[in-house]
């Protein structure tokens, strides 16, 4: 019998990451392809040493599917994206243009956006990571103000990760990029994404109630 995928993520987290914990793109990928899968979750307290077999770094999302077990985000997204052709083209060359993008999601612009915003929002007044962050977000401008999607001339993967790294609320706010900003708006519009944000907020909203 099939297994369904399990998407694992955190039983409770503060307020602040609600919407963004990554365990969203897991759902939203899920969604767009249709797939059908479940979500469990791990305590957020002690969560430096009670799931380290299953994600080394004590953080989420991880994936079970079938006797697959895959941490980081961007690993599970290519499994879930084999699984179907909504997410990941099988033309080779498409596939191969799908997979630089999502890796420049996370391989060149998340690897600034992060350490970038874990400055800013840690006090830094002159944050010194702000020239080389703006320097990818314009050369990502130049290519958005060109396509409406990052690879295969169609909604893929790669948009769904790169959305996911540019949607933060003070990397969107930083200098004006009007291509960038309709691409996140235009991407993030999507159902699939509405749902998988929509079923996040519940689960942590849920999380809440008095026992
Ligand atoms: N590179 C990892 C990053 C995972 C990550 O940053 N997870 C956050 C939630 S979105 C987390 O678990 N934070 C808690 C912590 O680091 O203690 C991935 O893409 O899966």
């Amino acid at each position: 019998m099939a297994t369904i995928p399990t998407i694992w993520t955190y039983d409770w987290v503060p307020e602040g990451p609600r919407g963004f914990v990554r365990d969203l793109r897991l759902r939203w990928a899920a969604e767009e392809a249709g797939l059908p899968y479940q979500v469990r979750t791990v305590p957020f307290r002690g969560r430096e040493t009670n799931h380290l077999d299953a994600q080394p770094f004590g953080q989420v999302p991880f994936l079970e599917d079938g006797d697959v077990r895959l941490f980081e985000s961007g690993a599970c997204l290519l499994h879930l994206a084999g699984k179907d052709e909504r997410l990941m083209p099988r033309d080779p060359v498409a596939a191969a243009d799908t997979l630089q993008w999502v890796m420049a999601a996370l391989n060149s612009i998340e690897m600034a956006s992060v350490p970038w915003w874990f400055l800013t929002v840690s006090g830094q007044p002159e944050n010194p990571l702000g020239a080389w962050l703006d320097k990818r977000l314009g050369q990502l401008e130049a290519v958005l103000a060109d396509r409406a999607w990052l690879a295969a001339g169609r909604f893929t993967v790669a948009d769904l990760v790169m959305a996911d790294v540019l949607r933060v609320r003070k990397v969107r706010e930083r200098g004006d990029r009007p291509a960038t900003e309709a691409y996140v708006a235009r991407i993030t519009d999507r159902p699939a994404f509405r749902k998988a944000h929509a079923d996040q907020l519940a689960h942590f909203r849920a999380a809440d109630a008095p026992a």
